[in-house]
């Protein structure tokens, strides 16, 4: 609960570090998703997250600043839950922090991983941010313990997911919620642009960590669970039959395609009161 924190106080330079580790984080968080909620709702349970979804804690400096990568097309109803778990999750954290939404603009297949590179881009432009969380919008993280801060090698944070039984599926597995630094993240050339449709891309994204000299970390898992909104495959988004051809060839490919050919034409960039949304035309498979 942070209601006693005042919501008048200004940043000066006065203001201490916040501690090393927050006195608001708990431990397992209990995930269920009620039927009515709307999304005025969850911005009147976080008053002080400001336009574009920004927040940093009212009492002291942060020390990370974190902004959040969430690829999108037709999943408000995701959307509206992760926020209402993310937002208050964050501030418990006593994160700087800001939510960006890339949403694919068109009906052309989706493609994650090229979103990805799109929000580390317009992320960057408007913040240093020294971490990014590239995330999926149906994935709840369940215990406060898992904290969006940045390690020395990429982290994947989605360790254990109900869908798979709260175990990892595999060792190189790279799905659903990782985080990089702006290094990490250059230094593997960002993440392939051209994995159209379902499957293959978290893999890549795997393999060109250790490509670049980088290794896997993770949370724990009793601490890095999550729960899968449950969904079906969506349209526009059938499964890519190229991936394993693809993915035999990451090692030829990762530094010719990935942050350093990234196309896209922003369609616009709404800043809204509890996340920014940048709508992107990504073009189509070639
Ligand atoms: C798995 C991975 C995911 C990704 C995907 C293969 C998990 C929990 N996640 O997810 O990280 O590697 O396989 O591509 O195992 N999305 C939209 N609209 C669409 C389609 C996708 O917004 O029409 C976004 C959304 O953020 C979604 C993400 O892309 O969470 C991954 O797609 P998915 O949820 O359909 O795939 P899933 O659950 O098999
Ligand atoms: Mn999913």
């Amino acid at each position: 609960n942070l209601s006693h924190i005042s919501k008048t106080h200004s940043h000066g330079d006065d203001m201490p570090y916040c501690p090393k580790t927050s006195p608001f984080i708990g431990g397992p968080i209990h995930v269920s998703f009620p039927s009515r909620l709307t999304l005025e709702e969850v911005q009147r349970k976080n008053p002080l997250v400001v336009r574009g979804g920004r927040y940093r804690p009212p009492d002291c400096d942060a020390r990370h600043k974190t902004a959040i990568i969430i690829p999108h097309r037709h999943r408000e109803h995701h959307l509206k839950f992760l926020l209402y778990y993310l937002h208050p999750f964050l501030q418990r954290q006593q994160l700087q922090y800001g939510i960006y939404v890339i949403h694919q603009a068109g009906n052309y297949t989706f493609n994650r991983a090229k979103l990805m590179n799109v929000g580390f881009r317009e992320a960057m432009k408007e913040e240093d941010w020294d971490c990014l969380f590239f995330h999926d919008v149906d994935l709840i993280p369940e215990d406060d313990r898992n904290t969006y801060i940045c390690d020395s090698n990429p982290k994947h944070a989605a360790i254990a997911m109900d869908k798979f039984g709260y175990k990892l599926p595999y060792k190189m597995y790279f799905g659903g919620v990782s985080a990089l630094t702006p290094l990490h993240y250059l230094k593997m050339n960002g993440f392939p642009n051209n994995y159209w449709g379902w499957g293959g891309e978290d893999d890549d994204i795997g393999v060109r960590v250790s490509l670049a000299g980088m290794y896997i970390t993770r949370p724990s898992l009793k601490v890095g669970r999550y729960k899968m909104i449950k969904h079906k495959l969506d349209k526009g988004n059938d499964v890519n039959p190229k991936r394993f051809n693809m993915l035999a060839k990451t090692r030829q490919t990762w530094k010719l395609d990935g942050m350093n050919t990234a196309e896209y034409e922003t369609i616009s960039r709404q800043y809204l009161p509890l996340y920014t949304n940048i709508t992107v035309n990504i073009g189509t498979e070639d």
